[in-house]
């Protein structure tokens, strides 16, 4: 094989990550988090990788059709190293990617982006590998790829290995007939101010809250786990707005403070809140590194939810996904 081409989806965060375990340089070439996590593949949104192997030249590489350059272009060669040392060959690369994801929005591109990529070169160069194994290659390419792997609900650990192979994402068991949407409510348009990279380091370094942040952070992630597992959809979405409210106050007491919020961003939280308390409806948000809310519900409240929220100002659109699928390779013909 000199070809292939993959298709993976992102995911959203329930439980979120947020800072990284060990500075020194060999703990941070494996970009190992210093918390788990737990996210909902999404059945929308993804990534579309090829990966063709040539004899010479440079690797090159090219996203939406625009060339990559600097660092960005870097951290796939890097990511390129990685598998080409595993399967003991030299060739280099050329990657084209087109994403179905606003690009550096809060909306997890650099998930489907790393997980198609590994599941694509990893093909192109005929390395065979597990799926914990995919997993923890594409955490070393960004650490919410890992989860990308796998579809639907996935749990990744923080591990406690220093080769980073028990940092890893798994498929979780939730509960018979659990089933849940996660709208996707645009709150600007552009790319954000600062990458999650930059950002969970500052906040490392500079936050007073930082260390409460990690230090109470696995009893979410089991709180998460077990609600999952009875299929209650409450305590799934209140452990998730407490996760998502403490990385982002973790972030906020950050020097100088990262504020990934915009105005409407705190219409919506608002309006969550209230449809949640004052109408019974059981609704939940989450944010990321942007400005956009997800919000957790129940399939049949999300085409109201979709028209509520859409109609709050300053929203530029609700989009509905459902859990989703692993990433695929995908046939030449297609
Ligand atoms: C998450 N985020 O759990 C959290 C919540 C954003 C906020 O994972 O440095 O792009 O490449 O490992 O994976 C975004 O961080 O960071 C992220 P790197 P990544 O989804």
């Amino acid at each position: 094989m000199s070809n292939a081409r993959a298709y993976a989806h992102t995911n959203i965060a329930l439980i979120k990550y947020w800072g990284k375990r060990g500075q020194d340089d060999a703990h941070r070439a494996l970009n190992l988090p210093a918390t788990g996590s737990l996210s909902l593949t999404l059945d929308r949104f993804g990534t579309e990788t090829e990966v063709r192997l040539v004899d010479d030249g440079e690797d090159r590489a090219s996203l939406d059709g625009v060339a990559l350059s600097g660092k960005e272009l870097g951290r796939i060669q890097t990511f390129l190293d990685l598998v080409r040392a595993r399967a003991g060959r030299t060739e280099r690369c050329v990657v084209e990617s087109r994403n179905d994801v606003p690009t550096a929005a809060g909306l997890a591109s650099s998930a489907s982006g790393f997980a198609a990529l590994a599941v694509a070169a990893t093909t192109a160069f005929e390395l065979k590998a597990t799926d914990a194994e995919l997993s923890a290659l594409a955490r070393q390419g960004s650490g919410s790829a890992a989860r990308s792997i796998f579809a639907g609900f996935a749990r990744m650990e923080r591990g406690v290995l220093d080769d980073g192979s028990d940092a890893i994402a798994a498929p979780m068991s939730v509960a018979d007939g659990f089933d849940v949407r996660l709208l996707v409510v645009r709150c600007a348009q552009g790319r954000k101010k600062t990458g999650s990279t930059v950002g969970m380091q500052r906040t490392t370094e500079t936050s007073p809250f930082y260390d409460a942040w990690v230090q109470t952070h696995a009893a979410d992630l089991d709180d998460a786990t077990e609600a999952l597992a009875a299929g209650d959809l409450n305590r799934v979405g209140e452990t998730m707005e407490h996760s998502t409210l403490k990385m982002h106050a973790s972030a906020l007491a950050a020097r100088p403070g990262l504020w990934y919020f915009a105005a409407p961003t705190v219409s919506v939280m608002s309006k969550v809140r209230d449809l949640r308390e004052d109408d019974g409806v059981p609704c939940f948000f989450t944010m990321d590194a942007g400005p956009h809310v997800k919000v957790l519900c129940r399939p049949q409240d999300a085409p109201m939810l979709v028209k509520t929220l859409g109609t709050i100002d300053g929203v530029f659109g609700v989009e509905v996904a459902g859990p989703g699928p692993a990433p695929r390779v995908m046939s030449p013909g297609e």
